[in-house]
């Protein structure tokens, strides 16, 4: 019997699942892909990390490899008529509290590009952007890297018109949730059950399922009785609040072109906390420095972390404590102007994680058919223009060793305490008090 002809699913419709289906197809016209979401591409509001009004775009980063990559998808926003117009250059101002500056500098030189990137003094990066910046909290700040070639994109739009094109160019869409993996009898995997009981079938099956990854797994494995398919310690769902707040119009010219704020602290004070310019509606964003688990129960004696299951994993849904987290991240940045502000607006957004903050892209041990590409660790939407050329290559078995090694879903894996960004707490924790009865 000849073999099939390749078909491809692709479980998530974020940027991990999106890129890669825009590369096979442009690769392969021919193919059969199909993207499966529990949500409509367009819809309003969507579960998914990679939908958000916005996101930092930047090479900035102490790791060559995500340096490299984040300059390589960098030169696709500032060029292609398809991402261009959901990139903004506004630079960035990052102040440091450790060596980051000079590792970031030094990633530059190393790979011959030229940015626009220097580290300064507090005194002198506090008058930069018209002040914007001057009330901030310096405390314990050794440098501020500042610099024009990053800026930050509107997430959502870019998300909707990469996945039209995608579809425009062959690629299926199927609105539905996943319940499980389908095995064939030689144990490989030949595509997904739907929680409606549709089977749909293919020869290769791509995880891009973001932070319901590991639960996706855990139900897998119950049911096939392959239990080398759960992540164990290699994936966890972590969540972090976001919150938002609208300008008046006599405040927007303060902020209208503000470069992108990031406060960066030590691993022992915590995870970095961000400030996003104004998106066309006048709202400045902010992430919260809280960041999360929901280590729940989801088979008998099997606990995972994972999003919580109400509609839309609950992200609308947010404590007081958690909107403190919020209040702190706007008062590092502003200061005593931004004392009286009230968020309009608050998210929780779910990504995957893994201890070394490396994503995961690489065939799964358990299974030949399936394929993980997912575990962004809060930094992987920058990637979308080109991550999917990786996956793509991870599938066809060309990708490097260096990239292949990193990314393995069998590796060594460091202890998380230096990464600042694992959820160290449980989302239970955050939970207002309830009103005694
Ligand atoms: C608050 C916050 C701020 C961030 N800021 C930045 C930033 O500034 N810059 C940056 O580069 N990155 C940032 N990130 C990280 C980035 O958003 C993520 O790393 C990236 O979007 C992850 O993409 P993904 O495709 O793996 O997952 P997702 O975007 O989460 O997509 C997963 C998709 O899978 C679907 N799915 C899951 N399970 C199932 C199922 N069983 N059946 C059907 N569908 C399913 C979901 O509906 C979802 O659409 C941030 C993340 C957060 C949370
Ligand atoms: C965590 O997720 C579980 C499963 O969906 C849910 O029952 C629980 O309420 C969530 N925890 C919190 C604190 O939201
Ligand atoms: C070193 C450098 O070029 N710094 C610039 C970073 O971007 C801002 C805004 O464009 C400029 O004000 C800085 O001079």
């Amino acid at each position: 019997m000849a073999a099939a002809q390749p078909s491809y699913i692709i479980v998530g419709a974020g940027v991990f699942g999106v890129s890669t289906a825009l590369h096979l197809i442009k690769k392969y016209p021919q193919a059969s892909v199909t993207i499966v979401d529990r949500d409509q591409h367009d819809a309003d509001t969507r579960v998914a990390a990679s939908w958000d009004w916005n996101k930092v775009v930047r090479a900035d980063y102490d790791d060559v490899v995500y340096c490299q990559l984040g300059i390589e998808a960098q030169d696709v926003f500032k060029s292609d008529p398809l991402w261009k117009p959901y990139f903004f250059e506004t630079g960035i101002f990052w102040t440091c509290r450790d060596d980051y500056a000079d590792a970031v500098i030094g990633n530059y030189h190393k790979l011959g590009r030229k940015a626009d990137l220097k580290s300064i003094p507090v005194e002198e990066a506090k008058k930069l952007h018209g002040g914007v910046f001057g009330d901030a909290d310096y405390n314990g700040v050794k440098s501020v890297l500042i610099n024009k070639t990053s800026g930050w994109a509107a997430a959502g739009d870019c998300l909707r018109a990469v996945t039209k094109e995608a579809l425009r160019l062959g690629v299926k869409y199927v609105v539905a949730e996943v319940a499980s993996l389908l095995f064939n009898e030689d144990g490989s995997c030949g595509g997904v059950r739907t929680i409606g009981g549709t089977n749909i079938e293919a020869t290769h099956t791509i995880l891009s399922t973001g932070a319901y990854t590991p639960k996706l797994l855990e139900l897998s494995a119950e049911e096939s009785g392959i239990t080398r398919l759960r992540a164990g310690d290699r994936i966890v769902a972590g969540g972090i609040t976001t919150g938002m707040k609208v300008l008046d119009e006599d405040e927007l010219p303060t902020y209208a072109a503000m470069p992108v704020g990031v406060q960066g602290y030590t691993a022992e004070l915590g995870p970095f906390i961000g400030s996003l310019p104004p998106t066309k509606d006048r709202q400045l964003k902010w992430w919260g420095q809280t960041i999360f688990k929901n280590t729940t129960e989801v088979l008998p004696g099997r606990h995972v972390s994972a999003p919580p299951e109400r509609p839309e994993y609950n992200q609308w849904k947010i404590s007081k404590k958690l909107k403190k987290d919020i209040e702190h991240a706007r008062d590092v940045f502003y200061g005593t102007k931004s004392k009286s502000w009230k968020m309009e607006k608050h998210r929780i957004c779910w990504d995957a994680f893994t201890t070394s903050s490396d994503f995961i892209i690489s065939p799964h041990s358990a299974a030949k058919g399936l394929y993980v590409a997912t575990c962004g660790n809060f930094h992987g939407w920058k990637f979308f223009p080109i991550i999917g050329k990786y996956v793509m290559q991870m599938i066809e078995g060309s990708l490097s060793t260096e990239l292949a090694d990193k990314w393995a879903w069998d590796r060594e894996r460091p202890d998380p305490k230096d990464f600042a960004d694992y959820p160290r707490h449980e989302l239970r924790d955050f939970e207002d008090n309830r009103a005694k009865l």
